[in-house]
């Protein structure tokens, strides 16, 4: 069990575009392990490799609310292969913008092809927030956040909280008081 430190925007390694995994090994499967452990401890319902700092094309995503009903999935190269033309709006927040929130649009059905824990390929079709959760990791792997579906105007002002928020909590790091 490992707890990996989640970026804060505004960062520069949250704007990268990630790698294709080339084979599901041992050592990405730890990685794919420490993020669920990350996720819940933060607690969150989907954290994407970029978050902790790992250029590399991995999500992972349980929007289950029951500590003992868990349903994790763990993904290796997501790919979405069908959209649906209808829109499902849903407020929004990112482990990497604490405290931020903001109405997104996004399809409300999507179909997914990715690699599984054991690096079998699957596909599966989803709907409701799983679905807006996965499309909301996936961005990550491209560099985006959900403030880049809302306006320049609320973006910029999250933007302006987040580098206010950055600058109180290393201000205290080296004993300054705010
Ligand atoms: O914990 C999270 N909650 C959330 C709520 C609505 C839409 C997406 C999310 S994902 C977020 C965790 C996170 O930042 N994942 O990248
Ligand atoms: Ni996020």
């Amino acid at each position: 069990m490992a707890f990996l430190p989640i970026i804060v925007a505004p960062d520069p390694r949250l704007k990268l575009t990630c790698d294709p995994v080339i084979d599901v090994t041992d050592e990405l499967r730890q990685l794919m392990d420490d993020m669920l452990d990350t996720m819940y401890d933060a607690p969150g319902i989907g954290l994407a490799a970029p978050q902790v700092g790992v250029t590399k094309r991995v999500i992972v995503v349980d929007v289950t609310k029951n500590d003992d009903e868990r349903h994790p999935y763990q993904m290796v190269n997501p790919k979405i292969t069908w959209r649906s033309e209808e829109l499902l709006d849903y407020e929004e927040g990112c482990l990497s913008l604490p405290e931020q929130y903001a109405q997104v649009s996004r399809p409300e059905k999507i179909r997914i092809k990715y690699l599984d824990f054991d690096g079998n390929a699957q596909e599966i079709e989803t709907s409701g927030i799983l679905a807006t959760c996965i499309q909301h990791e996936m961005d990550h792997l491209d560099g985006v956040l959900f403030v880049d579906h809302i306006s320049k105007l609320r973006r910029d002002l999250i933007i302006r909280k987040l580098k206010k928020y950055k600058a109180q909590l290393s201000s205290k790091k080296v004993g300054v008081r705010g």
